[in-house]
């Protein structure tokens, strides 16, 4: 019986099928609410019916509330009502679980009676991710099942755990076949007809007892990833709750701590990013059809530390490398590079022996570049040299298949004058990895004037492939994050001769959010690599002096700190004197600022470079960008990213400020301030050098 658009009731032999279908992921939309409220209705109504199935259709079972029914007036039937009305049923319900129960999902599993999953399933309260607290009874159901340590783990770090381990923790009652879920889950509802019964609102044994030290050494243990965010201390305050409080009292609780974590800015940004970062696939211009370019075997140019942490990311899943250098011992060296790092993956536990073995034996070394005919990809990852790269274009050009791509790795050099070293520069694009190029999650794909629609849409795919999230640029300086802190590291080397010293600085950027101040940073990646050529030095700034002083960071014991050799940083008095003599020199006057003045100088620019990306359209949406600068620089993600975080603190008050500043403010930037509109919500209307119709 078809009981709504989402929703069937099927009866067989005493038991009661509800099966939800509503793609993609069964999200708890108000349709799916209605369904469940009028099957549970019809289902327990019938009095031929014994016991109940709660199933989903398609790739999984709910994965959550529906996100974008969030910020909209709520319709139908109320989630705590259908909660209510399943965990009050007469007759024993089961949830069968495939693929994903996630969020409000996983709260709906909880006011059944049993759990069965599918070896392969996935359980989890990932609100945290979101900013949010499950407000569904999650926070108090969860320990009662689990114990208070296992959902304080689950719920404010958001892992979700695999079906074995959720049998462990007596999260799942059953795991059943891979492909007969169904018929598992009414085989095991079978056996349970007649057993008592009890809810798991009644259960105390998990919590009883509960030593409520466990609280605080959860938060100092966590204090450094949950610095800035909102969500995981309530959702800490709704575990002590459930532990102290009986059930309907900590129920109030947790609506209490949702419902002021649902108001905050935080979690508005973390919605809103959840979002973003899913947008980034869709590019307006590229036809959904556009037949794919396979991608088998992979190319890389260089062995250096680019190269081969751009090679591990496709031996991580499965794709054959191989990785070519001009000289024996560089290729060495880069390979036994990447041994060293998964040997330390194996020693830490988080990769087997076998698949150590797998990885390399996916790897294939050579001096030889003919031997790059036989892939479908190449990426050049050299020395960031124009011409030294389009000479390799060049020679790529008589030795690549046809139809391969021919990437570079470059992060500033211009995609188009690289391409154009070959006969093909439909075939050119960019793929810019940051460093380390196994480890962070952004990848720009840089199109190219000429590049074509195809191979965009094969680097981006080939970036989600590798678990990257791709972001689309066009070609200009610096591309979209290098472009975008260009101005924040110019900004805080100009401060320093007012008064803030580094150090105070980077505290600033580490309060905001960020995982390390620009001065730390410039230590850590080395003063000397970042344009400093000993034959032109001029002695005109204190990051030239500092390089001329041989204090080139962390590798040579100190730049503008100094470092032990445990690589410890502390504020470097030489460093601070240089800074004030320069500061005498230069006749800039010292003052105190404000930590909220060294933000505004810090990173207004950020936000007015980000404006002039889309009015030139370097980037097709603001949310872009956002999603670039979170994942490529570590912008704090409860900010939103610096567009969404712009809105929060005024475009106008900002575009006023960057004229204080001496900065002329982007005209995009005025406009927007003025009709009142948001820049993180901004398309560029730039036209695309190609539309496919
Ligand atoms: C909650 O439950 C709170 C409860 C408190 C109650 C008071 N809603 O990620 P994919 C869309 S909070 C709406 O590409 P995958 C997504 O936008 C929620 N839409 O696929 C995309 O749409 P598009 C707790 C959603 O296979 C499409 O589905 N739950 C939702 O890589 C496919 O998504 C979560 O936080 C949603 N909840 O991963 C789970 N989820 O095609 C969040 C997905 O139009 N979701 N969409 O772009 C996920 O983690 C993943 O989506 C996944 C599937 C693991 C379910």
């Amino acid at each position: 019986m078809q009981i709504n658009s989402v929703a069937e009731l099927d009866v067989a032999d005493g038991i009661a099928t509800l099966t939800l279908d509503s793609a993609p992921v069964n999200a708890l939309s108000a349709a799916v609410r209605d369904g469940l409220d009028q099957g549970f209705r019809a289902a327990i109504a019938d009095e031929t019916v014994q016991g109940i199935v709660l199933i989903c259709a398609g790739r999984t079972f709910i994965a959550g509330a529906d996100i974008s029914e969030f910020d909209k007036a709520p319709t139908g039937a109320p989630l705590h009502d259908v909660l209510a009305l399943i965990e009050g049923s007469p007759k024993p319900v089961v949830a069968a679980i495939h693929g994903t129960a996630l969020g409000g999902g996983l709260e709906t599993a909880l006011v059944c009676d049993y759990r069965v999953a599918t070896p392969s399933a996935k359980l989890g309260l990932p609100e945290v991710a979101l900013g949010l607290l499950p407000g569904a009874g999650g926070t108090q159901r969860l320990p009662r099942v689990v114990g208070a340590e296992a959902a304080l783990e689950m719920m404010a770090i958001g892992k979700p755990v695999r079906a074995k381990d959720a049998l462990a923790m007596g999260l799942v009652d059953a795991i059943t076949s891979e492909d007969a879920l169904h018929a598992d889950a009414v085989a095991f509802l079978k056996t349970k007809l007649d057993a008592p019964r009890t809810r798991i609102r009644d259960r105390t044994d998990k919590i009883a007892g509960q030593d409520p030290a466990l609280f605080d050494a959860f938060r100092a243990k966590h204090a450094r990833a949950f610095k800035g965010f909102r969500a995981p201390e309530n959702i800490i305050k709704a575990v002590e709750a459930a532990v102290t409080l009986p059930f309907d009292q900590g129920m109030k609780r947790e609506a209490e701590l949702f419902w002021e974590l649902f108001r905050s800015r935080e979690s508005a940004a973390q919605r809103y990013f959840f979002f973003a970062e899913r947008q980034t696939a869709k590019v307006p211009d590229l036809a959904a059809d556009l037949p794919e370019i396979p991608v088998k075997r992979v190319g890389v140019i260089g062995a250096g530390t680019m190269g081969g942490g751009i090679a591990m990311n496709f031996l991580n899943v499965g794709l054959p490398v191989t990785i070519v250098e001009q000289a024996q011992d560089a290729l060495d060296r880069g390979v036994a590079t990447i041994r060293r790092n998964y040997q330390g993956s194996v020693d830490k536990g988080r990769m087997s022996a076998e698949q150590f073995e797998q990885r390399m034996a996916l790897l294939t070394p050579s001096l030889d570049f003919e031997v790059l005919g036989e892939v479908d990809l190449i990426i050049e990852a050299v020395f960031e040299k124009l011409s030294l790269k389009q000479e390799i274009f060049a020679r790529l050009d008589k030795v690549a298949k046809a139809d391969a791509i021919l990437a570079t790795n470059t992060s500033f050099l211009d995609v188009d004058a690289i391409a154009a070293a070959t006969g093909r520069p439909e075939s050119v694009v960019g793929m810019h990895f940051f460093s380390p190029a196994n480890v962070m999650k952004l990848l720009e794909v840089v199109r190219g004037a000429e590049t074509d629609p195809q191979v965009v849409a094969a680097a981006m795919a080939i970036g989600r492939r590798i678990g990257k999230v791709a972001v689309l640029s066009r070609v200009c300086d610096g591309f979209i994050a290098n472009r975008m802190m260009a101005p924040r590291m110019a900004a805080a080397q100009a401060l320093i001769l007012e008064g803030p010293l580094p150090w105070e600085v980077d505290r600033v950027m580490l309060d905001y959010g960020f995982p390390m101040g620009p001065f730390a940073m410039l230590d850590l990646v080395g003063l000397d690599v970042i344009g400093w050529d000993a034959a032109t030095s001029s002695s005109s700034s204190v990051v030239e002096v500092l390089c001329e002083m041989g204090r080139w960071g962390q590798k040579k014991g100190g730049g503008y700190y100094d470092y032990d050799d445990k690589r410890r940083a502390a504020p470097s008095p030489i460093a601070e004197q240089l800074i004030r003599d320069f500061a005498a020199k230069t006749g800039v006057t010292q003052r105190a600022f404000s930590d909220e003045e060294i933000v505004a100088r810090l990173l207004y620019p950020v936000v007015n470079e980000g404006a002039r990306i889309l009015e030139e359209g370097v980037a097709i949406r603001a949310s872009d960008v956002d999603v670039a600068l979170v994942y490529g620089y570590g912008w704090p993600v409860f900010t939103g990213g610096p567009l969404f975080w712009a809105d929060g603190v005024g475009l106008a008050k900002i575009a006023d400020a960057l004229e204080e500043m001496g900065h002329a403010p982007s005209p995009l930037l005025r406009a927007l301030a003025e009709q009142g509109k948001p820049l993180h919500q901004y398309r560029s209307a730039a036209p695309a050098a190609r539309v496919i119709e």
